[in-house]
């Protein structure tokens, strides 16, 4: 078929400034994901996270695991969790922040919230794959040579 004129003397209307950006969030509009951690000596691996979470979904919960909680998991944190949710709440890319208090609420947070994903570093690639049947699940790379326990290691070491 011919293309007609006027369809051919109007190509795609380049971007205008800022469309690319709106197409953007019209693709994020709407989406929620959740993360869950303890985020101990708060670092670049933890807003590296964050800021990629919040590159695929508009809004980002997520859950800082109580001190309790961290027994649970046989972790004890430098930084007690008042200070350590309130730190997670400082970060621009975190639209909300909530206790993890233990295992088994990430099924009821992701009905509570809406969740469209739940999302966490590579080292629990394949832990939470259950979640699948309710929202995607996905395992982003971690962040190479920083950690909180490495953190820690080093001001013990230095600081002696
Ligand atoms: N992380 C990362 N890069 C690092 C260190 C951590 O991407 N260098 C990610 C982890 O993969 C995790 C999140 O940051 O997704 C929080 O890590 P921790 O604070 O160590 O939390 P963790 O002890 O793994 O607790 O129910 C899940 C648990 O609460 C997770």
């Amino acid at each position: 078929m011919q293309e007609s004129a006027s369809t051919l003397a109007s190509p795609m209307p380049a971007a205008a400034p800022g469309h690319g950006q709106g197409l953007v969030a019209d693709t994020r509009r709407g989406t929620v994901a959740l993360t869950y951690g303890t985020y101990d000596l708060f670092h670049v691996g933890h807003v590296r996270l964050f800021r990629r979470i919040k590159e695929r979904f508009g809004f980002l919960i997520v859950a800082v695991s109580t001190d309790e909680f961290n027994a649970v998991k046989g972790k004890r944190s430098v930084v007690p969790f008042a200070d350590r949710i309130e730190i997670v709440r400082a970060c621009r890319h975190v639209d909300l922040a909530i206790a993890e208090n233990e295992w088994a609420q990430k099924e009821s947070d992701i009905r509570e919230y809406g969740c469209t994903a739940f999302v966490m570093g590579d080292d629990w690639s394949g832990r939470f794959d259950h979640l699948r049947a309710l929202c995607e699940v996905i395992y982003l790379p971690r962040t190479g040579g920083v950690s909180s326990s490495e953190l820690k290691a080093h001001v013990v070491k230095t600081a002696a």
